[in-house]
């Protein structure tokens, strides 16, 4: 990190600078000044296409935004995470997300020890394991192959793997049910299993700490559904795994050892689905996809690794973005994937960027005096076109937007995926564009609507274009926003990869249950507000 705080860097300074003569700009005249704009502002790298030429950008900007990218120390950092240093020190742990990933043969030491040969033991133990779930191999306790399969986790537990089964769908085997449970909500649980058969079902348990109070929960409550289903204690061995850092807690759950999958204190939960925590993935898609997945992960790593920052699209998006959240103070990104299969990726990455980079004091514990990490949201287009859109083409708050596009489809049928390209080159268009007054008049709009009809344009989008949605591009889009993410980070120098600021609701949550359980009116010490709300659902359930 450089020892220079942000705001005080020449770069900075350049770019605040360098803000208020852009900020007047239009991409209209971006354009028209520049028809080779498109060519420049745009590059490749592990097989994605990355288009940012309808950014609010001049080339000074951008080698302003990488000189600070520079000034910040980006390239050690970079260097540090991939070595294994312990960069995530608010928890002191090394942040090797990477290593997963690694190929067998390379090496990443941590604490002096190689690990890839442990990823790669790990991961053929889960493709051992998966194979007999898939072929019908593995018996629940009556003697019947399972044929469903339950994942329960939370957070970095089950993001990541519920996204990755909705992304591939068309690799994953049809005849298994795979379903996912995470909210302390009964009502997740009761719906995820009431059609299913204890004798055919299989839970994966996973959590990294073994503690998480919602998975506990739901674990605990899968136990009793499947004592009461098969009933025996010994029905436990056949129907539950976990996939845990914390061998003891397993055990004392009652899960075999030998059911346990493990990984390790340095992958974070959100940068876990290409661990052990992606069973169930891998138990859907098989061995050999998942695997696929991580080569499509770890090419996007050696592209962010090695590709100059010109031509280096984790650090382009990065620095685009940075831009926009603490120069133009755009508190929001819109992820728009035009892919259905991709329905769960915003979510996904909502934890990805906000729990990582939705911090306020820089790594010293100082105040920081920037906007970081803003809110992302999005739904596959073109659903969002009839809904939010309307906002970002014509609103007061400015969004960049993340379009996500796929030259094919994984479902051909008639015109429907020219239909889904054209709109989203339409949208990127009409958001840089826009259409001015005098275009609304002269297509015989009244004037009392023109301004109505109007659009400023103006407002930028990056486009991220593959062929189409395998596993191995899934796993490269992953990387490619992991790395955006850590590279954000570093120039806003914070930590990325802890997540205190998720700790006191858990904590206060721990000291309600029993108010609103105990039998007898309880001393209320909270505010009047909470106190009154505890009372009033006590009294609404007869307490
Ligand atoms: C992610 C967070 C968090 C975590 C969940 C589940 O980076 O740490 O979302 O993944 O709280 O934790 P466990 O896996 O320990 O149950």
């Amino acid at each position: 990190m450089s020892p220079v705080p942000l705001s005080q860097r020449k770069a900075w300074r350049a770019l605040e600078e360098e803000y208020r003569s852009v900020q007047g700009c239009h991409l209209r005249e971006f354009f028209s000044m520049d028809p080779a704009r498109a060519g420049r502002l745009s590059c490749e790298g592990a097989g994605l296409y990355l288009d940012y030429s309808k950014h609010r950008v001049t080339d000074r900007t951008l080698t302003l935004l990488r000189a600070l990218a520079t000034e910040s120390g980006l390239l050690d950092a970079r260097e540090a995470m991939f070595r294994g240093d312990r960069i995530n020190r608010t928890e002191d742990r090394a942040v090797l997300h990477t290593a997963l990933r690694a190929p067998r043969g390379a090496q990443v030491f941590v604490d002096g020890r190689d690990v890839v040969p442990e990823v790669h033991e790990t991961l053929d133990r889960l493709s051992a394991f998966a194979e007999q779930v898939r072929t019908g191999a593995w018996k629940g306790f009556t003697g019947k192959p399972v044929r469903n399969v339950v994942n329960i986790g939370i957070g970095g537990s089950d993001l990541g793997p519920v996204m990755a089964f909705e992304a591939l769908r068309p690799y994953v085997m049809r005849d298994l049910v795979i379903r996912f449970v995470s909210n302390v909500d009964g009502t997740d649980f009761a719906e995820a299993t009431r059609d299913l058969d204890p004798a055919e079902t299989l839970f994966v348990v996973s959590s990294k700490t073994f503690t998480t109070q919602e998975t506990m929960t739901n674990a605990l409550s899968a136990r009793t559904w499947c004592l009461v289903g098969l009933g025996s204690d010994a029905a436990v061995a056949r129907h539950f795994v976990a996939v845990s850092t914390n061998a003891a807690k397993v055990e004392a759950f009652g899960i075999d050892p030998r059911n346990m999958f493990g990984f390790w204190d340095w992958v974070g939960g959100r940068y876990s689905m290409d661990s052990a925590i992606g069973l169930s993935t891998m138990i859907a898609i098989g061995p050999k996809a998942f695997r696929e997945m991580l080569a499509g992960f770890h090419a996007m790593d050696e592209h962010f690794r090695t590709a100059p920052l010109e031509a280096n699209l984790p650090v382009t998006m990065a620095l685009l973005g940075l831009w926009y959240a603490s120069f133009f103070k755009a508190q929001t990104v819109a992820v728009l994937p035009y892919d259905q299969y991709l329905k769960r990726f915003p979510a996904y990455l909502q934890q990805l960027t906000m729990e990582s980079n939705g911090k306020s004091v820089s790594s010293d514990g100082r105040p920081v005096d920037y906007a970081t990490g803003p809110v992302y949201f999005g739904e596959p287009g073109t659903n969002g076109q009839h809904s939010f859109y309307q906002l970002i083409h014509q609103g007061t708050a400015l969004v960049p937007c993340d379009f996500i596009a796929f030259a094919r489809s994984q479902n051909p049928l008639g015109r429907h995926h020219d239909m889904l390209l054209a709109n989203v080159l339409a949208q990127a268009e009409a958001l840089a564009f826009g259409r001015t007054a005098e275009e609304v008049r002269g297509e015989g709009v009244p004037e009392a609507l023109v301004p109505h009809r109007t659009f400023p344009g103006n407002r930028p989008s990056s486009l991220i274009l593959a062929e189409r949605l395998d596993p191995a591009t899934l796993g490269k889009l992953v990387a490619l926003y992991e790395h955006i993410v850590f590279t954000q980070g570093v120039i806003w120098d914070i930590n990325s990869f802890d997540q205190w600021g998720v700790e006191l609701g858990k904590a206060l949550a721990s000291r309600i249950l029993p108010e609103l359980e105990s039998g007898e009116e309880p001393p209320l010490g909270h505010d009047s507000s909470t106190n009154a709300l505890i009372r009033r659902i006590r009294g609404m359930r007869g307490k």
